[in-house]
């Protein structure tokens, strides 16, 4: 049965959240295996235990929200604010270690443009972090223009990320959430969408030389959908292939491609877990067994394929455990209306 909209919206919030309470119990591990992460995740439900707790992907992800539902559209001061204070309030949460320099620089008061603290991160040249990605989803929940979609995930990035190498990825997962919002179409068909969105979002003049000062190839996003697309045409790709040429680092070129790609092999079952998993169950749990930096790895797939399966898809042992499911849940519906009212008014 296919999932109504507002499935897909509570599914996209939930997938996210799951993705990285999970994933976090990993994240840094370099040697890991499908058979260890099913292991723990069978565990979840039969076995008492504790909260699993969100780290700042969430955090991040629940002050986007929150700015968005409060403000009615997009508010780059508000939301700049909202992470500030979310930090202060709880700074444990496992943030990059250099974004919290421009959290402090926020803070401070003595800054009257909220843009110019990413801009001095690196001396000047930006971080390229995924922390811009890892958080985005909010933003094609709320709107359903590809164009609105791509500037607030460029503005909502620019607040923390100045390269393009960072905010780029933003848009990347975005449009990825975008496209998985609209249900069933061909792997084929979701990534020629993305290669074509991204050709021209990579060739400005910033986004060609950020590539070059970094010694990358043209069009960074848009090559890495390439390999993507040749993976997906082989019959196996090994773990090894796909760290060597997706990553699974806290780049986000080395992370986002890597969370489309799960998403879109996950689409049919693995071999390495279980013949009953459902399409996003795969798709966490596969994320989560490729290592390194699995929380926002999982979190980007999660929101991708929770948009695309649905909340049913969502195995409930697993939300029980995660912290602030009942929010994501609520603001789910939340955010299906005003997606909705902006269909209406366009
Ligand atoms: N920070 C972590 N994980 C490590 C420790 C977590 C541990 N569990 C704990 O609790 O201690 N995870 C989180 O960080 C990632 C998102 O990072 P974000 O927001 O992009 O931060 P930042 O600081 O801007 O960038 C991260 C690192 O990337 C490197 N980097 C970025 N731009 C660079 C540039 N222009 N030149 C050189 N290096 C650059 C730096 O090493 C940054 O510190 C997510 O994984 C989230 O889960
Ligand atoms: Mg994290
Ligand atoms: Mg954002
Ligand atoms: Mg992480």
């Amino acid at each position: 049965m296919m999932p109504s909209t507002v499935s897909r919206f509570r599914g996209a919030l939930l997938g996210a959240l799951l993705g990285d309470c999970l994933g976090a119990v990993f994240e840094g591990y370099s040697v890991l295996n499908a058979g260890k992460v099913c292991q723990f995740l069978e565990r979840l439900g039969k076995v008492k235990q504790d909260t699993l707790v969100y780290t700042d992907d969430t955090a991040m992800a629940r002050s986007v929200i929150q700015s968005l539902l409060a403000q009615k559209d997009f508010d780059a001061r508000d939301l700049a604010e909202r992470f500030a204070r979310e930090y202060k309030k709880n700074p444990d949460r496992g943030y990059g270690m250099s974004v919290i320099h421009v959290f402090e620089k926020l803070d401070s008061g003595e800054y009257n443009d909220v843009f110019t603290p990413a801009k001095e991160q690196f001396d000047g040249n930006g971080s390229y972090g995924n922390g811009a990605a890892m958080r985005v989803v909010g933003i094609p929940l709320a709107y359903p223009c590809i164009q609105d979609i791509i500037q607030f995930a460029k503005c909502s990035g620019q607040l923390t990320h100045a390269s393009s190498l960072g905010y780029n990825g933003a848009i990347l997962q975005a449009l990825a959430v975008h496209y998985a919002l609209q249900g069933q179409q061909s792997k084929d068909t979701f990534l020629q969408h993305l290669l074509g969105h991204m050709k021209e979002v990579e060739s400005d003049e910033k986004s060609c030389a950020d590539a070059r000062l970094l010694e990358l190839a043209e069009y960074p996003f848009w090559s890495k959908l390439n390999k993507i697309k040749e993976f997906l045409s082989k019959e196996n790709v090994s773990r090894k292939e796909i760290l060597k040429e997706l990553g699974n680092g806290i780049a986000a070129l080395e992370s986002v491609p890597t969370a489309i790609y799960s998403f879109l092999r996950c689409m049919d079952p693995v071999a390495e877990l279980p013949q009953e998993y459902n399409g996003l169950q795969r798709t966490i749990s596969f994320c989560i067994s490729l290592g390194g930096d699995t929380d926002t790895i999982a979190t980007m797939a999660g929101a991708i394929a929770g948009a695309y399966y649905g909340e049913e898809q969502v195995p409930p042992s697993w939300k029980a455990c995660s912290e602030g499911y009942k929010e994501a849940e609520e603001w789910g519906e939340e955010l299906h209306k005003l997606h909705s009212s902006r269909l209406a008014s366009q």
